[in-house]
């Protein structure tokens, strides 16, 4: 039977069969919240999970540690809400880290300013981030619940992004209309990561929405193709199709379109994200050769054993 990943920790699981909660092993590949596997039962209360279904979608950023691979978080997410404080949370270089995610991921991304009511300048906050779709709420006063929750149809998983302490788990509980999620007050020095919500975890709203909270990300290093973040500053892609040079760099060339035409600090962020996903892809690829060779000089010496040396 196909089943829900609910919740995912390594060799265990959760999975939602009939709308209960069950506990899981997994046989191969450790699936993530969000993804939908191939499992039967075992013994009542006991499920085993032997196949993932491909990935429609999926939130992934490249694994902490030396790894260097690709660690997804969530998967089979329609939209991705980035929620980001708009008080000292209030970050949007982070925010244009989300959005590559999330474009990257073919998740469509809503930015969400929260703590509207701790703001006394909405407008000049909205003004430095570039989003498709940006929503202004607060869960205190409710204020752009409406529109949230209008996007938030049956059928539809959603996923809140941002870091510690943005207020993802105050708008769900919001949305729930009770204290389903532990929040937790905005830690000054958080140095060493403790979160409030430690682990993901696929919710259902009333309405059938399904909906990941994730514990804030800490480090979010992009792993992402040009193209998203090409989606992320399209203003800079669209301004590049008139430089002089059709491999201008928008640095010092002459007849260049973007430098000038863009504020400088998003400027400097599209360089800065661009070196940094280039360097992470090739560190990646490295990493891979590398893999396959031991793994062909492995096979290697099997055959020779069996060959009689
Ligand atoms: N003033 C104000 N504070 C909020 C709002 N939403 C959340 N907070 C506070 O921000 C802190 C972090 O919220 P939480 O939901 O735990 O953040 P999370 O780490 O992103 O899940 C808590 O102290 C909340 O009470 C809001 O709309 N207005
Ligand atoms: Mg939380
Ligand atoms: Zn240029």
């Amino acid at each position: 039977m196909k089943v829900r990943v609910c919740m995912s920790a390594g060799e265990c699981a959760r999975v939602f069969v009939d709308g209960q909660e069950v506990d899981a092993i997994v046989r191969g590949e450790y699936p993530v919240t969000g993804d939908w596997v191939q499992a039967r039962w075992v013994e009542p209360g006991l499920i085993l999970i032997e196949e993932i279904e491909p990935r429609c979608s999926k939130i992934a950023r490249r694994a902490a540690g030396r790894s260097g691979e690709e660690q997804v978080l969530a998967a089979n997410v329609d939209i991705a809400f980035i929620v980001c404080g708009l008080d000292g949370d209030f970050n949007p270089r982070r925010i244009e880290r989300y959005l590559a995610i999330a474009y990257d991921g073919n998740v469509r991304p809503v930015v969400v300013l929260s703590k509207a009511d701790a703001c006394a300048d909405v407008a000049a906050a909205i003004e430095q981030v570039r989003a498709e779709v940006l929503l202004v709420v607060s869960a205190l006063t409710g204020e752009g619940f409406e529109a949230l929750e209008a996007m938030l149809t049956s059928g539809v998983t959603a996923v809140l992004l941002g870091s510690s302490g943005a207020g993802k788990s105050t708008i769900l509980n919001r949305l729930l209309g009770g204290e389903r999620q532990l929040t937790g007050a905005v830690r000054e020095s958080d140095s060493r990561g403790r979160h409030t919500t430690t682990s993901r975890e696929l919710i259902f709203l009333p309405n059938g929405t399904a909906i990941i909270d994730s514990p804030g990300i800490r480090e979010i290093q992009l792993l992402v193709s040009d193209e998203a973040l090409g989606a992320v500053f399209d203003e800079i892609v669209e301004l590049a199709a008139a430089c002089r040079f059709g491999d201008c760099t928008h640095t010092n060339e002459p007849g260049c379109a973007v430098v000038g035409a863009v504020a400088d600090d998003r400027l400097e962020s599209f360089h800065k994200l661009q070196r940094e996903a280039e360097r992470l892809r090739g560190e990646r690829t490295e990493k891979q050769r590398w893999r396959s060779i031991h793994k062909a000089q492995k096979r290697m010496y099997r055959e020779r054993e069996y060959n009689g040396g």
